[in-house]
């Protein structure tokens, strides 16, 4: 099974959406490994967004990330890296289709709700960052078998 890393962005923990994105991930199938609230430091930031570097929304992007708590979480599931960028949508929420997450609850690029990871290698590389490995939980859930075919 994939893991992906999500975080929901300190705008969308402000607006109070936390509980309603949970659940959309929740109902689409996948399954909570681990969670935190946490404000992360500008170090951090700087190593989750390391390709950014240099970029000229490098510097607003480091302050809207680090301005106040963001939830860092890992999902697992099936093709999970891809489908919760699907669920996502595009960077820029005013060309994110409707229905999804980016989409649906936000207006400006420098505002856009999420993260998700958009591979397998930045999962594992994000994941490590946030979490420690015993924090990543392995547990089943009864309704596996209602979920996959060969649960
Ligand atoms: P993240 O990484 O936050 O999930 O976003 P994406 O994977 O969808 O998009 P990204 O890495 O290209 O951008 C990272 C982050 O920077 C902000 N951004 C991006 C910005 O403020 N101005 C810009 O011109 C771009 C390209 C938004 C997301």
């Amino acid at each position: 099974m994939e893991r992906s890393f999500i975080m929901i962005k300190p705008d969308a923990v402000q607006r109070g959406l936390t509980g309603e994105i949970i659940s959309r991930f929740v109902k689409k199938g996948y399954k909570l490994v681990a969670m935190k609230l946490m404000q992360i430091s500008r170090e951090l930031a700087t190593m989750h967004y390391t390709e950014h570097q240099g970029k000229p929304f490098f510097e607003s992007l480091m302050q809207y990330t680090t301005s106040a708590p963001v939830v860092a979480m890992v999902w697992e599931g099936k093709e999970v890296v891809a489908t919760a960028r699907m669920m996502i949508g595009d960077t820029n929420p005013l060309q994110a289709a409707p229905g999804s997450i980016r989409g649906t609850y936000g207006v400006d690029l420098g505002r856009n709700i999420i993260h998700g990871s958009d591979s397998l290698a930045s999962a594992k590389r994000e994941i490590a960052l946030f979490f420690q490995p015993e924090e990543v939980l392995m547990y089943s859930l009864t309704l596996e078998n209602w979920m996959y075919e060969q649960g």
